[in-house]
């Protein structure tokens, strides 16, 4: 039996699904007697490091934590379940931490995109359990802006290289941590969890042991989800937005079907967008959560759920606001949440004002669960004009003129899946979102969406030049080379498709093949003993 700390803040399902697939019964503590009662307690830390604090001091659960991890019995801490074990954190200055270990939590501050998000290796330091089995050479999935600076370096287990090296798990006797998410690492994070679970395995070092690691290029595999006319949840893919083909919605396969085929080639990250979002309201018949909840039950990669996730009024007047929409996606199993043409209205509000409310979608979900959960999806189609000072844009010269032999245009956004263009650009959505407090960018492109020409590396060169987040270039893959060209010619951390992978014209596994020692990349899972 293993028992779980939940303070109630983001995605602790996928660590109880990870837990549960491996044969293990999950009890989640409802007291501080229970977590005195537990003989192996997990406790996956989410959102934001002065908060976790302040609930787990409001419920009591301080000093029986720390009687816990006193007594020598197994504990593993995953992201801020580890930065919880130090004495403070740059995060929240006035808030101390279990102080277990000696050493405080900092920010980031490099030059590279923060947060670090996606995969990346451990240059191991000592052996553990948990290293059983693996070969060494596995990458793990982050997802932080800050990074533990522990002052006794003899409970640094592993090392990780963002720009700079920074101590990425700990352990000391029977206390574990992790910065990396085991249940979201594929199947080289469930063997270090069963590692973990099994009270029988010795300490080893594995066979290798690198010296510098590499953050990966991420291959993302999008679902766009809708009902179909006969009112069944399909996937769907547009030709430029458009997904009915002869009056009807294509039909691609199964959404939760479709994921775990992704996942079992390799993807990196799962997306689902329910494009009719901006007309439906997802808590209503719930379809998509039923979808999220089945997918990460056998799916251990990232997440991501977009579509309505805007404030709603019901037919009864009940109003919900875009935050409790987001916590049933995340309670369901999703690691972050997209925000499409509610994002394009948040910023025009912004923009107009040049002041933050404090109450947006954007500020609210980062606030509680913090800024990596939140991914805007932009949704950007060309104009052209003669001259830059045509508009009060961000235009660019491009090398693809237009109808009428223009060389410059800009990129307006769109919302209600392209319906309805605004009087604003994607550079300027993208730089005021980041203000606002987004922690990724999903980079779509109406022109190049589904037609297998390439990423618009224009487009993407811009946005990436203007803001410090990840950005995801999508919209146009047709080849594996187009995953090459948009990883050399751009910055973008990740790149996604969705009709190469539908069509199986060219699957995940093959895109990662042809990349393999060209661009640094997750290679794909082998089966663990
Ligand atoms: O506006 O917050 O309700 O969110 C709606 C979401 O649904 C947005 O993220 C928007 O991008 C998406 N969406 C709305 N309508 C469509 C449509 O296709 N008619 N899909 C749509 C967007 C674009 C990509 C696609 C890539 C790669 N799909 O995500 O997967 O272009 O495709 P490709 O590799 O086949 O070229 P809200």
């Amino acid at each position: 039996m293993i028992t779980l700390l939940d303070y109630g803040a983001g995605n602790v399902r996928s660590v109880i699904n990870a837990i549960e697939s491996l044969g293990e019964t999950v009890r989640i503590a409802a007291s501080g007697e229970e977590i005195r009662a537990a003989e192996r307690l997990v406790f996956p830390g989410v959102g934001a490091f002065g908060s976790m604090m302040q609930i787990l001091n409001q419920k009591g659960y301080v000093e029986p934590l720390r009687e816990y991890l006193a007594g020598g019995r197994p504990f593993f801490g995953i992201c801020l379940g580890m930065q919880a074990l130090f004495e403070a954190s740059e995060e929240a200055f006035a808030t101390k931490g279990l102080g277990v270990l000696p050493g405080t939590v900092k920010r980031f501050d490099i030059d590279l995109a923060v947060p670090h998000i996606g995969w990346n290796g451990i240059n191991v330091q000592k052996p553990s359990v948990i290293f059983n089995g693996l070969a060494g050479t596995e990458k793990f999935y982050f997802v932080h802006s800050y990074y533990i600076a522990p002052a006794d370096d003899t409970v640094t287990l592993t090392t990780t290289d963002y720009e700079i090296e920074f101590a990425s798990s700990v352990q000391k006797d029977n206390i574990i941590g992790t910065q990396f998410h085991p249940e979201k690492s594929g199947r080289a994070g469930q063997q270090l969890l069963a590692n973990f679970l099994d009270a029988d395995r010795n300490k080893v070092m594995p066979p290798e042991i690198l010296t510098e690691t590499k953050l990966a290029k991420r291959i993302i595999a999008c679902l766009d989800v809708r009902s179909n006319d006969q009112g069944d949840l399909v996937v769907t893919k547009g030709d430029q937005y458009d997904v009915r083909e002869e009056g009807a919605v294509r039909n691609l396969g199964k959404p939760v079907e479709l994921a775990r085929r992704y996942y079992e080639e390799g993807a990196d990250e799962i997306t689902f967008l329910n494009i009719t979002g901006f007309r439906d309201f997802p808590l209503e018949d719930m379809p998509m959560i039923a979808v999220l909840k089945q997918t990460s039950q056998k799916v251990f990669v990232p997440l991501t759920i977009g579509g309505g996730i805007r404030d709603y009024t019901d037919a009864n007047g009940r109003t919900y606001t875009s935050l409790e929409v987001a916590a049933e996606y995340f309670r369901s199993g999703a690691d972050k949440v997209s925000i499409g043409s509610d994002a394009v209205l948040i910023v025009e509000d912004y923009l107009k004002t040049g002041q933050k409310t404090g109450k947006s979608a954007i500020e609210e979900i980062s606030r509680v669960y913090g800024n990596q959960a939140v991914v805007i999806s932009v949704d950007p189609r060309r104009v052209y004009v003669n001259t830059p000072e045509e508009v009060d844009h961000h235009v660019i010269e491009t090398a693809f003129p237009g109808p009428n032999g223009e060389t410059f245009c800009w990129y307006q956004c769109t919302i209600k899946g392209g319906r309805e263009g605004r009087n604003l650009d994607a550079v300027a959505l993208a730089r005021a979102c980041e203000k606002l407090g987004a922690g990724e960018i999903l980079l779509n492109c109406i022109d190049k969406d589904g037609t297998n020409s390439g990423f618009d590396i224009e487009l993407i060169n811009a946005v990436k030049q203007a803001v410090t987040i990840p950005v995801i270039a999508s919209s146009g893959a047709g080849s594996a080379q187009h995953f090459m060209e948009v990883f050399n010619q751009t910055e973008a951390e990740s790149a996604l498709a969705a009709g190469i992978f539908h069509r199986r014209e060219v699957p995940i596994d093959q895109v990662k093949r042809y990349l393999d020692a060209k661009v640094e990349i997750r290679k794909a899972d082998r089966t663990y003993k």
